[in-house]
């Protein structure tokens, strides 16, 4: 009949997401105790097999699914409620049970709970639309709660944010953003004011509520009376509905119309009289909620690398099938490189992410100093960078497919679309590269200097000798880039940045093969391929030499 075509491409597909890491692998066998690991492992091949598999085909399935508004019963009541996709119902369950918040939290696992949580995070956030988002802010939220000191809430609330049973579990909303001010919060204009019986009640337009169905959310207000500025404002604790399930003096206005992460139902939500708790004081709110930017910006960081990993996969599965020119894509040289190239920016960009979870993880146990300082400056550079490679990466992932790659059902633009989000949220890149000159004010580079010069100081052996130049060279030229007096200016600010960036990115992924080395990690000499393929590509020290023109994946 004409209709079957003689050839049909057969797709890309993934395997088990934990066993084909080979650089999680590294990363965690360089990290975590062997018995930790080892009790570890078998949850991380679960959750692999899960997101190559079942939860991948759902959320092919669910691609054309969207969260509905639904703002009028049929018979005149307001009842805005939403209704979520398929794959995000389930999504509560799984990240509840393999606690994705709550792990983070547990004192049995010290200062590896962070790199165990984010490990299992990473695997999970690629299959599940977004619904890391949900998890990243409640995951602020158990943070703000633990540390606040206002025992009721934390009794109410932190039972729920680090609940292992779907049922239990709740996850919270970050209603920060107004129309006035989506960067400058300090403008925000919702007033609080207390009712006849001593309520505190919120009035106000919250213009941009991601996960806006959250049993609870932080929010800022500004207590009537108190002055202008961030100052002024106070972090208030509301539960949006009501014991009935009723919406508590709140409209849900509409859901955005985003460009991507189509799946977060995202809303404006106009507050009038809508009772809330204030968190602690009564003004400070900024300072207040920051531990929640701070936690969700490491979340964004962990996704942005666990995405470029998700197109990495597909463009290789891609690359395995497909044939051109009389060969398949993977052996073509060209095609070999560009993937090679893309793999080294995932990668640098993967272990500057994790050394900044080491870093948490440190801090949450024991609190030493120094490392508070390192990890309060990398999280703005490894938000902002991550993000940006990120979205440079899945775009040339989605060229690696031809025109498959601008194709809707092939589920890849999706991806690019997705991406382009994590630059924005959470801070702009310009925003966090002045959150870094916030943060250098007082200490200026040198937490981060003498973190930096300690790992390469550590490394040893010929493999690593002219990496170790490559990094102390581009060390230097930083740290006097910020010396010279105009690196602090703000219009400087974004390039202070992304050089802190690169370099972090540089350091930690030699810094892995180092450490693996010494161990005799059979990961460890391709974990230094790519960050030599990372320092020709981001530093060129170097021409490209004959090894290269064949590099392995
Ligand atoms: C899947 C991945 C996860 C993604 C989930 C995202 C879903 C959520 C969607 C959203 O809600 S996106 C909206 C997020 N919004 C932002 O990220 C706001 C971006 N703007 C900033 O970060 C500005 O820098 C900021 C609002 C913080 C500026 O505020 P101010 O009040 O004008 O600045 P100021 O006066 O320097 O800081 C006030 C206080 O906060 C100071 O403390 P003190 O009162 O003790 O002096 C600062 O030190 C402190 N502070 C500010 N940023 C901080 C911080 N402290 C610790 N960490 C920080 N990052």
């Amino acid at each position: 009949m004409g209709t079957q075509a003689s050839f049909i491409q057969t797709p890309p597909g993934l395997d088990n997401q934990f066993e084909s890491d080979w650089l999680l692998q590294a990363w965690l066998d360089a990290e975590l105790p062997e018995a930790l690991l080892h009790a570890e492992r078998p949850l991380l091949k679960e959750i692999g097999a899960r997101a190559g598999g079942e939860w991948y085909a759902l959320q092919q399935a669910d691609r054309l699914n969207e969260p509905r508004l639904t703002q009028w019963s049929p018979w005149g009541e307001r009842i805005d409620r939403i209704e979520l996709t398929p794959l995000w119902l389930k999504a509560k369950d799984w990240a509840a049970e393999y606690g994705l918040v709550a792990a983070g939290y547990d004192k049995d696992l010290a200062e590896y709970a962070r790199t165990i949580q984010f490990a299992r995070a990473w695997l999970f956030i690629p299959s599940t639309d977004f619904y890391g988002c949900p998890l990243a802010m409640t995951d602020g939220a158990a943070r703000v709660l633990h540390d606040a000191g206002n025992r009721a809430l934390a009794e109410r609330a932190l039972p729920h944010l680090l609940a292992r049973s779907g049922d239990a579990f709740w996850t919270s909303g970050q209603w920060m953003t107004e129309t006035i001010g989506g960067s400058d919060v300090s403008r925000s204009q919702t007033v609080a004011r207390r009712d006849d019986h001593g309520q505190w009640r919120l009035h106000g337009r919250k213009w941009f509520t991601s996960a806006a169905t959250s049993e609870m959310a932080l929010t800022l207000a500004r207590p009537e009376g108190n002055p202008g500025g961030s100052r002024g404002l106070a972090l208030f604790y509301v539960e949006p509905h009501d014991a009935d399930g009723r919406l508590q003096q709140i409209e849900i206005q509409r859901l955005k119309d985003k460009l991507g992460t189509r799946k977060l139902p995202t809303a404006e939500l106009w507050l009038d009289g809508t009772p809330a708790e204030p968190v602690a004081e009564l003004e400070r709110g900024v300072a207040a909620i920051a531990p929640v930017l701070n936690l969700t910006r490491t979340w964004n960081a962990i996704t942005a690398c666990s995405l470029m990993r998700r197109g990495l996969a597909l463009a290789e599965s891609y690359a395995g099938l497909r044939e051109a020119f009389g060969r398949r894509l993977i052996e073509l040289p060209l095609h070999r490189r560009t993937l090679a190239l893309l793999e080294a920016d995932f990668a640098a960009a993967s272990a500057a992410t994790w050394a900044m979870i080491r870093e948490l993880g440190r801090v949450e146990h024991a609190h030493p100093q120094a490392q508070a300082k390192l990890q309060r400056l990398l999280t703005p550079v490894i938000k902002l960078g991550t993000a940006r490679d990120a979205i440079a990466v899945t775009s040339e992932v989605l060229e690696c497919f031809g025109g498959a790659g601008y194709i809707e059902d092939t589920g890849l633009p999706q991806l690019l679309r997705d991406v382009q989000v994590l630059s924005i949220w959470e801070g702009t890149t310009n925003v966090l590269a002045l959150d870094l000159l916030r943060v250098i004010e007082t200490d200026g580079l040198a937490p981060w200097q003498d973190a930096m010069q300690a790992r390469i100081a550590g490394w040893s052996g010929p493999e690593m000798s002219l990496l170790a130049e490559i990094a102390r060279t581009a060390l230097a030229q930083t740290a006097a880039d910020f010396e010279s007096a105009a690196a602090t200016a703000q219009a400087n600010a974004r390039a202070l940045a992304l050089n802190v960036y690169r370099v972090t990115a540089l350091v930690e992924l030699c810094d892995l093969g180092a450490r693996g080395l010494k161990r005799g990690q059979s990961q460890a000499a391709r974990v230094l391929d790519v960050a030599r393929r990372y320092a020709r590509l981001r530093f060129r020290l170097e021409p490209v030499d004959a090894d290269e023109q064949e590099p392995g994946l």
